[in-house]
């Protein structure tokens, strides 16, 4: 394989760890903490989680290794979508648990879970690990979303571990895989199966986070990412002075990346999912919002701008929420056949306006023709109406644009309006780990072998204050039990780690919201530039702007 001067280069850099993890496993010792308990729900959690509840905190401080030595298998998978820094999470593992023992072996199941159900594995070793360290992407054992929750699948794994004497798994995903490696746990300990199982918080959404775990892995790389693309369209459009950008980024429900994108490039315009729900606005609010920018800027002769508008956003609409029950309503079994024969697009909008109530016919009435077709002809196998796949940037362009044709006819805008669209969400799933993620991850890898060598199960890998430098982070491990609560899913109660959305009264929203006045006017774009792996630490090792402002840190 050919390989860039990066790539090279990559290989050679040496993640660091925190200080107390830096002399090696044989001066690693282990400090308990308080007894722990569920955020919320604790009586139904302990009930749900007798063997791996209550558990104590975990630190590791430097001091003679006391861990029984044994050899150790241990099976890893990558959970979910791709997120930078994953190959550094297993290589942290692997060197840990060679450092131990050089007769220790890792399994690697290949394409996330389902590699564990069905036996499916490569045996990692130091040729085929050091091809991926410092890399980006999930390739070196491939991700997958089957999930890993039912007593039956638990059976099976609990038998292929039996069958290659793996005693422990680390379970790398967000924050429904970490649910399910709890559950796992308690199966493991219930039934007695000398399997251990720990965690590692990994997504690039940023919404597994709470009081123990600071940041998921890839957040950082990701933004940094997307950043750099909105500030070379910002810097292109500034330029030009002739289009209006409205991209949109992943992240999923909660409006995290786009949060910290804005906070990296001051854009005219960021919407957060969030904000939109707890003032119930309705589609027609935002675009006045987006309108309101553009006007102004219109006035000052700025006919151009960049709006960023989270994943998620739509969701967030309490009117749009209710149209699209009532589309998966319309369609529910046996009906969406009928609608499928239906001879054209004027026949089946008829169907949809003798089923929608008055109220969504007329949101549906105001989305553009592409955006209402989408809504009833790409659904998922269930015949839901994929949110995800809706295209919001267009949406709120075509919009906007609207309501700018309004405003010239009422004679309130003079302006010229011409828009450009994207996306930027797979452009960052895979990017090589800055140096942050690098470190972050090699970090949670090594400390999940730590967690192992000490016995415990049940526990998320953790390393915290993390916006000081790596020294200064501390390593140790949290009770998965104690992230969760008890929420209702699919018409039933059960057991989740909570998912963190962006907070109204948080210091990175709040920052935005005292500046965001001024950037919808006027022309205040920074340029973040490309990810630098060497050079000073200043550019090379920045946290995120929403690391550093929820540490209280200068930025
Ligand atoms: P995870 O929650 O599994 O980390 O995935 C994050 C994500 O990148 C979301 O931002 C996005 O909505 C989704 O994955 C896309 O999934 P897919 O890779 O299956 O298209």
């Amino acid at each position: 394989m050919k390989l860039s001067p990066l790539q090279k280069a990559r290989y050679e850099y040496t993640p660091k760890l925190p200080g107390m993890l830096r002399n090696g496993v044989a001066e690693i010792c282990v400090k308990e903490g308080e007894p722990t308990q569920s955020v919320a729900d604790q009586e139904q959690i302990k009930a749900l989680f007798p063997n791996t509840y209550g558990k104590r905190e975990i630190k590791f401080e430097r001091g003679k290794n006391t861990s029984v030595p044994k050899i150790h298998k241990v099976g890893v998978i990558l959970s979910g979508g791709q997120a930078p820094g994953g190959h550094n999470v297993v290589c942290g593992l692997y060197d840990a648990l060679k450092a131990a023992n050089k007769e220790n072996v890792l399994y690697g199941f290949k394409q996330g879970p389902s590699g564990l159900l069905e036996d499916d594995y490569i045996i990692l070793e130091d040729d085929y690990i050091d091809a991926y360290r410092n890399t980006g992407g999930f390739d070196i054992i491939g991700s997958g979303r089957t999930k890993l929750e039912t007593p039956e699948q638990f059976a099976v794994a609990a038998e292929v571990c039996k069958k290659h004497g793996i005693t422990a798994i680390v379970i790398i995903g967000g924050d429904d895989s970490n649910t399910n490696a709890c559950t796992l746990a308690e199966y493991m300990a219930a039934n007695n199966t000398g399997v251990q199982v720990i965690g590692c918080p990994k997504t690039i959404d940023g919404d597994l986070k709470n009081e123990d775990i600071e940041v998921s892995f890839g957040f950082d790389t990701a933004t940094k990412t997307y950043s750099e693309l909105i500030g070379n369209i910002e810097r292109d459009c500034n330029s030009s002075k002739k289009y209006w950008h409205f991209i949109k980024v992943m992240g999923r429900s909660a409006s995290h990346v786009a949060l910290e994108c804005a906070l990296e490039t001051q854009p005219n315009i960021c919407l957060i999912g969030e904000e939109v729900a707890a003032k119930k606005m309705s589609l027609s609010e935002i675009a006045d919002q987006i309108a309101d920018s553009v006007e102004k800027r219109a006035a000052n002769g700025n006919n151009f701008g960049v709006a960023i508008i989270p994943e998620g956003i739509v969701e967030f609409v309490p009117e749009f929420s209710k149209l699209i029950a009532e589309i998966n309503e319309l369609l529910a079994g046996e009906k969406t056949a009928e609608f499928n024969a239906l001879p054209d697009w004027k026949a089946k909008y008829a169907f949809i306006e003798a089923g929608l109530t008055k109220e969504s016919m007329a949101v549906f009435e105001i989305l553009p023709q592409g955006i209402q077709q989408q809504l009833f002809l790409e659904r998922d196998p269930h015949g839901n109406v994929q949110v995800s796949l809706i295209e919001s940037e267009k949406l709120f362009a075509e919009m906007v644009g609207e309501k700018m044709k309004a405003r010239k006819a009422a004679g309130t805008y003079v302006g010229k309006y011409a828009t450009q669209h994207h996306f930027f969400g797979y452009e960052g799933r895979c990017a090589f780990p800055s140096n942050f993620d690098s470190d972050y991850c090699y970090s949670l890898g090594y400390n999940a072998f730590m967690l192992i060598s000490y016995g415990y199960n049940g526990y998320l890998s953790k390393v915290s204050n993390l916006s000081a430098p790596a020294e200064e982070w501390v390593a140790g491990g949290m009770p998965i039990t104690k992230m969760m609560n008890i929420e209702r899913r699919n018409g039933k109660d059960k057991p989740v780690i909570r998912k963190a959305l962006t907070e109204l009264d948080g210091a990175p929203f709040k920052y935005f919201e005292a500046n965001r006045d001024k950037w919808a006017v006027e022309t205040c774009f920074t340029f973040p530039g490309a990810i630098q792996y060497y050079g000073p630490a200043e550019v090379c090792d920045r946290p995120t702007i929403t690391l550093a402002l929820e540490q209280g840190k200068e930025i």
